[in-house]
C-alpha cells in the first residue's frame, strides 16, 4: 500500500427501523480518525460524508410495507454503489466508515467492480446471511452478505450490476457467534469459511488471521475488510444496535488488524454499526479509531 488513504463516511442506517447509525461517521471523526492516521504519516484525503436522500420510515420493519420501501432503499443503494465505485478507482486506499451494515449491499457492489476475484473478511458476531425468507426480524442489516452472494430481494441483487458480487469461496466470517437457523443452513450448504468465536478461543486470534489471509491471499486479487463493531465484546462497544456477549476482546481486535497490515494484502476496508445514540463516552467510536490505527 502507498501512503495515501481516502476516507468516505456513509450516513446511512436504512438497515433497521431504529435510527442512529447514520451519525456514526460524525462520531468516528470526532474520536480522532483523521488525525490519528495523519500522525502515523499517512496523507489522508477526507471525502466527507455521503448522505441518503430519504428519511428513514418508521415502518421499514413492517413486512406489510416492505415492498414499497425496498424500492426506495434500492434507489439509495444504487446511488451509493456508484459513489463507492468512483471512490475506489484512485490509487489511494479506500477507507469507509458507516453507517449500519446494510451499506455493504452497496459498498461491496461498488468495490467488486474493481476486481475479478474479490475476497471478503467479514468480522461480525452475526453472519448477515439472511434473506427475506429466513430473517426473523425483517431487518435489512441482517441481509447484506446474502445479497452480495446473490440471494435476497430481487431488486437488491441489481444494485451496481446484476447478480452476485463475490464468490462463496472468497468469503471468510470471523468472530461469528449468533446465527439464525436459516443462516446455519445456508453456511452448511455453501462453501463459506467460518472462524467462529469458538475457533478464536481455541486457536488464538493471530493463528486464525494467518489462516484467513493464507486462504484468501492465494486466490484473490483484492481483499475487502468489512468490520461490524458488534464482533467485539459488548464491554468495548456499548454503541452497537445488536450487542452479543462473549465477543472478541479489544486487544485481540488490535492483533487481528496488525496481522492484516503485515500481510499487505488488504485493498479496502469499512467499519460499521457505530450508533452514537447508544454509545457511552464515545467508547465505540474511539475503538474504531484504535483498530484503524493498527490496520495502517
Ligand atoms: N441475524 C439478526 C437479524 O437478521 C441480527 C442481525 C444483526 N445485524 C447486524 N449486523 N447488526 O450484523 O436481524
Ligand atoms: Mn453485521
Ligand atoms: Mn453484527
Ligand atoms: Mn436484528
Amino acid at each position: 500500500m502507498n501512503n495515501d488513504i481516502s476516507v468516505l463516511g456513509i450516513k446511512v442506517d436504512l438497515g433497521i427501523y431504529k435510527r442512529g447509525a447514520n451519525n456514526g461517521p460524525d462520531a468516528i471523526r470526532k474520536a480522532g480518525l483523521i488525525r490519528g492516521l495523519e500522525c502515523k504519516g499517512y496523507n489522508v484525503y477526507d471525502e466527507g460524508d455521503w448522505d441518503s436522500d430519504v428519511e428513514l420510515v418508521d415502518y421499514l420493519n413492517d413486512f406489510n410495507n416492505v415492498s414499497l420501501d425496498i424500492r426506495i432503499v434500492t434507489k439509495e443503494f444504487e446511488r451509493l454503489a456508484n459513489k463507492v465505485k468512483n471512490f475506489c478507482t484512485t490509487d489511494k486506499f479506500p477507507l469507509i466508515i458507516g453507517g449500519d451494515h446494510s451499506i455493504s449491499i452497496a459498498t461491496i457492489a461498488g468495490i467488486s467492480l474493481n476486481y475479478n476475484n474479490l475476497g471478503i473478511i467479514w468480522f461480525d458476531a452475526h453472519a448477515d446471511l439472511n434473506t427475506p425468507d429466513t430473517s426473523l426480524s425483517g431487518n435489512i442489516y441482517g441481509m447484506p452478505l446474502a445479497v452480495n452472494l446473490g440471494y435476497g430481494y430481487p431488486r437488491f441483487l441489481e444494485v451496481g450490476y446484476s447478480g452476485p458480487k463475490v464468490k462463496h469461496k472468497n468469503i471468510v466470517l470471523v468472530g461469528t457467534r449468533e446465527l439464525d437457523p436459516g443462516e446455519i443452513k445456508f453456511i452448511d450448504n455453501h462453501d463459506i469459511k467460518v472462524f467462529s468465536m469458538k475457533e478464536i478461543n481455541r486457536k488464538g486470534i493471530e493463528n486464525v488471521m494467518i489462516d484467513v489471509l493464507d486462504y484468501l491471499g492465494k486466490k484473490c486479487d483484492g481483499i475487502h475488510l468489512s468490520f461490524d463493531m458488534d464482533v467485539l465484546d459488548p464491554n468495548y462497544v456499548p454503541g452497537v444496535r445488536t450487542p452479543c456477549s462473549d465477543g472478541v476482546s479489544l486487544s485481540d481486535g488490535i492483533i487481528a488488524m496488525k496481522t492484516i497490515r503485515e500481510s499487505k494484502l488488504l485493498s479496502s476496508a469499512e467499519f460499521v454499526e457505530v450508533n452514537p445514540k447508544l454509545d457511552v463516552n464515545q467508547q465505540t467510536a474511539r475503538n474504531v479509531v484504535k483498530l484503524v490505527e493498527n490496520l495502517f
